[in-house]
């Protein structure tokens, strides 16, 4: 069975565990501590040397790190990733957007609320996060504007990456009200059959729905 190492806070961990209620996968949950430094920990780093949460662990016992390399993984063969070459590049494009213009201000700025305390020597990188974070919004809202997910008419893992931590993104202070677009396609999520929330059923999963 597939081994999940993840933690109940990550939003990157809670891309891969949509996808698995999604696609009604069978996995196994082992559960790190990512705050407490698990997953820096020797026998963590024996099996994702970069020290991150999630971390899949294949039927075979090879490991496979990184959210979005999951998600791709894991969507082969399914309805989450389509057969046509340009769309699933297009699926990438967004996944490394995720990556690199929307995780690192959105996820990073609901971390350190969550986290730490803003002081004046750290007030300029807020404000700089958040501004960033709101660009990346905005990009998706002129995708969203026009169409129900981001490659179209149905939903890839394209939608699953920029899901985790765009429908928590108040958490990190941001509000989606000039977002009309961004908001109804959250919305179009719990509709999903086998959508699972963010910090539910985090218990192994049998394969059938809670
Ligand atoms: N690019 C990675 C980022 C993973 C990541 O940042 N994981 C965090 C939790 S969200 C983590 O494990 N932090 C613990 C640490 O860095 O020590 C991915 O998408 O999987």
């Amino acid at each position: 069975m597939l081994k999940l190492y993840d933690d109940r806070d990550s939003g990157n961990g809670y891309k891969v565990r949509l996808l698995l209620h999604l696609l009604e996968m069978p996995y196994e949950l082992v559960e790190v501590d990512a705050i407490r430094g698990e997953t820096r920990k020797p026998p963590f780093l024996a099996k994702n040397p970069n020290g991150r949460i999630p971390l899949l662990e294949l039927e075979d016992g090879s490991f496979l790190p990184e959210s979005n390399a999951i998600l791709f993984y894991l969507a082969e063969g399914t309805r989450y990733l389509p057969d046509d070459r340009l769309e699933r590049a297009r699926a990438l494009q967004w996944m490394f957007f995720e990556q690199y213009s929307h995780e690192p201000y959105i996820a990073v700025l609901r971390f350190w609320k969550r986290h730490t305390d803003k002081t004046p020597e750290t007030e300029l990188q807020w404000r700089d996060r958040e501004k960033r974070g709101y660009d990346a919004l905005a990009v998706m809202e002129r995708t969203l504007a026009g169409q129900d997910w981001l490659l179209g008419d149905a939903p890839s893992i394209a939608d699953v990456s920029l899901y985790a931590y765009t429908h928590v993104a108040d958490q990190g202070g941001f509000d989606l009200a000039a977002y009309s677009g961004v908001r109804a396609w959250i919305e179009r999520f719990p509709g999903l059959k086998g959508y699972a929330p963010f910090g539910g059923r985090l218990r192994d999963h049998d394969g059938r729905r809670a």
